[in-house]
């Protein structure tokens, strides 16, 4: 015989399945009871589906009350179930401990750029001859950046740097704020505020307009270096810089200089050294000429000096300067700037 379906009902069922659920203790006993009550056949679906027999009047009563408590007695399983899993957490922290001496989990450690560590070790060489380090901004003046390193505005010399101009241009069409493409000006305002002897290398970011290649970075690091003083000579120069290839490419080290072109220096050199990886014999790294060009050179240009205020008479000076990312190049033996920039870890942690 088939009980009548009313509001009683489901109170009934609802207390009986409170009460079971009370004292469901393990997950196999809480599936269980989801599925005689809450399932599909359960005894709340079999209410609800028996509402169809009621009366329209009482099918609303009725219904609303079995929704009631399908919605109730779901929300208790929840409960349930989070009150079962904090008494098992409670009952390991009783029994169980923790060994705060155990040695942790290796932090992972961080480590200097390779561009950096280079940065460093050329900064070195050079402190050791008794050089200051000085940073300069990397936002300059075209005036800084060109006309004092005598390269007059409209002057084809110029065009050895392409430029990033930072200002917009004025009502003659002429910009005068750029990113710095050498660290140069900072040597300019140095030589301009203080008298000699100097003898300081600037290293830092300079920035060129140019695509990228393997070979070319649009912002890439120099340390450039200068010597005023009465009496220098290119004799200075190539004693200095000979020593410093030596304390970065190894004491064996052979130098080469030629004559090269930089408007602010006269007479402008370049310097190689014999090739570290095949000894002379010709290799991939020196491109088969036993040679690697390292860096450029020369006598400061007097109008470089007289531009700042000192005697070309009585001062001279040797100047240099260099491309952090092509020493570690040669160094590591890396076949492409990029590498340096693209925030790679493979690549990064190897140094
Ligand atoms: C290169 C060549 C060079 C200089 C930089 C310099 C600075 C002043 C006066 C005169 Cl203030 N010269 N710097 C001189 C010769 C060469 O750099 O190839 N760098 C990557």
């Amino acid at each position: 015989m088939r009980e009548e379906l009313s509001v009683d009902t489901v109170e009934q069922v609802k207390l009986q399945a409170f009460q079971e659920l009370e004292s469901a203790s393990d997950d196999a006993a809480l599936e269980q009871w989801r599925v005689a009550y809450l399932g599909r056949s359960g005894k709340i679906t079999q209410l609800l589906r028996g509402l169809g027999a009621l009366d329209p009047d009482e099918r609303r009563v009725v219904g609303a009350a079995a929704n009631k408590a399908k919605g109730v007695l779901s929300d208790g399983l929840d409960l349930r179930i989070k009150a079962l899993k904090d008494a098992l957490l409670a009952g390991r922290l009783d029994t169980e401990s923790i060994d705060v001496t155990l040695p942790g989990l290796p932090a992972p450690q961080g480590r200097l750029h390779p561009i950096t560590q280079t940065r460093r070790e050329i900064e070195e060489a050079f402190v050791a001859m008794g050089f200051e380090v000085r940073e300069g901004p990397e936002v300059e003046w075209d005036r800084y950046n060109f006309d004092m390193l005598n390269i007059p505005k409209e002057h084809p010399a110029r065009d050895m740097w392409d430029t990033m101009w930072v200002d917009n241009e004025n009502a003659e069409g002429e910009r005068s704020m750029l990113l710095r493409t050498h660290t140069s000006p900072m040597q300019a305002r140095i030589m301009e505020a203080t008298e000699p002897p100097v003898r300081v290398i600037v290293p830092g970011k300079v920035y060129r307009y140019e695509a990228t290649d393997p070979t070319h970075e649009w912002h890439f690091q120099q340390v450039e270096g200068l010597a005023v003083d009465e009496g220098i000579t290119l004799a200075n120069l190539k004693g200095t810089l000979f020593e410093f290839a030596r304390r970065v490419f190894g004491e064996e080290r052979k130098v080469r200089f030629r004559c090269d072109f930089f408007p602010f220096v006269e007479p402008g050199v370049d310097m190689s050294i014999d090739c570290f990886k095949c000894g002379g014999d010709g290799c991939h790294i020196c491109g088969h000429t036993g040679w690697i060009e390292i860096l450029g050179a020369g006598m400061v240009h007097p109008n470089v000096l007289s531009g700042v205020g000192y005697d070309p008479q009585k001062y001279t000076g040797f100047a240099f300067g260099m491309g952090v990312e092509r020493i570690a190049m040669l160094k590591y033996g890396i076949d492409d700037v990029r590498n340096f920039y693209a925030n790679d870890l493979r690549f990064l942690s190897q140094f």
